[in-house]
């Protein structure tokens, strides 16, 4: 059947019999397609954990990142690991930096620290608000000079001497993480939000703040973890439970 006439005479119903063979009956509309009703967020895969490595001077853990970053991305990186970019605040701690610097292997340099003015100019301090007139160091040659007025992160160097940079430069850098923070779980991750599941013998974490790909990955690949993968019909249910846990209305976050 279709509908006939125009606005003014109104419109009439009729059977497809009764139009005649003349009259093109057009197909019917595409069914619409919904997209699946899964809740917003994104679901991340523990590996186990590596990288850090015991200070015991310290009762912490360091690890060295060696590929270069942005002061503002080792920053963050730290922070999605749950631990702090590392600035050597105390002796044993600057001594540990170094020493693994020395050992790497790669002819690492510099490394960005935490110390940094940019709330403040000239107002430097750590990454958990620790003065830099309270933290013991030596300036290399010429340093600080704040070339160009731009120079607000500090970086050190293999001597453990300091200088002021750019924050837009890349250096490599140390993650630092206090021992409580560092318990493993049954998933050997520090993270107790990583849940094991029996029937894929993997674990699972649902983060709820929605994030783009890029960003998902990164906090994923923080906690030692990869964006989940559907491998399996058995992983596929899985999942799907673990989605059941998390209904759509409270996944209504947003992080920056
Ligand atoms: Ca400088």
């Amino acid at each position: 059947m279709q509908l006939e006439g125009n606005a003014k005479a109104g419109y009439s119903l009729r059977s497809a019999a009764e139009l005649g063979d003349d009259v093109e009956i057009p197909p019917p509309p595409p069914v619409p397609v919904y997209p699946p009703e899964i809740p917003k967020g994104q679901l991340c895969l523990a590996e186990t954990r590596y990288g850090y490595e015991y200070i015991p001077d310290v009762d912490g853990w360091l690890r060295l990142y060696t590929v270069p970053s942005t002061w503002a991305n080792a920053r963050l990186r730290c922070q999605l690991e749950g631990g702090t970019l590392a600035s050597p605040q105390s002796n044993p701690l600057a001594a540990a930096m170094m020493k693994m610097m020395g050992e790497n292997g790669q002819n690492l340099n510099i490394v960005y620290t935490g110390i940094n003015a940019n709330i403040a100019k000239d107002d430097y301090m750590t990454i958990d608000g620790l003065p830099l007139s309270n933290i013991s160091l030596k300036w290399a040659a010429g340093e600080p000079n704040n070339c160009e007025n731009s120079e607000e992160c500090l970086v050190m160097n293999g001597a453990g001497e300091l200088a002021d940079v750019n924050c837009s430069r890349v250096f490599g850098y140390f993650c630092f993480k206090k021992s409580a923070k560092m318990s493993k779980t049954k998933c050997d991750t520090w993270d107790s939000d990583y849940q094991l599941d029996p029937r894929t013998g993997s674990c699972y974490k649902f983060h709820t703040a929605q994030h783009n790909w890029h960003r998902a990955a990164l906090t994923c690949r923080a906690e030692q973890a990869h964006l989940a993968v559907i491998n399996s019909d058995t992983e596929a249910r899985v999942l799907k439970k673990l989605f059941a846990k998390y209904p759509r209305e409270k996944n209504i976050q947003n992080n920056p």
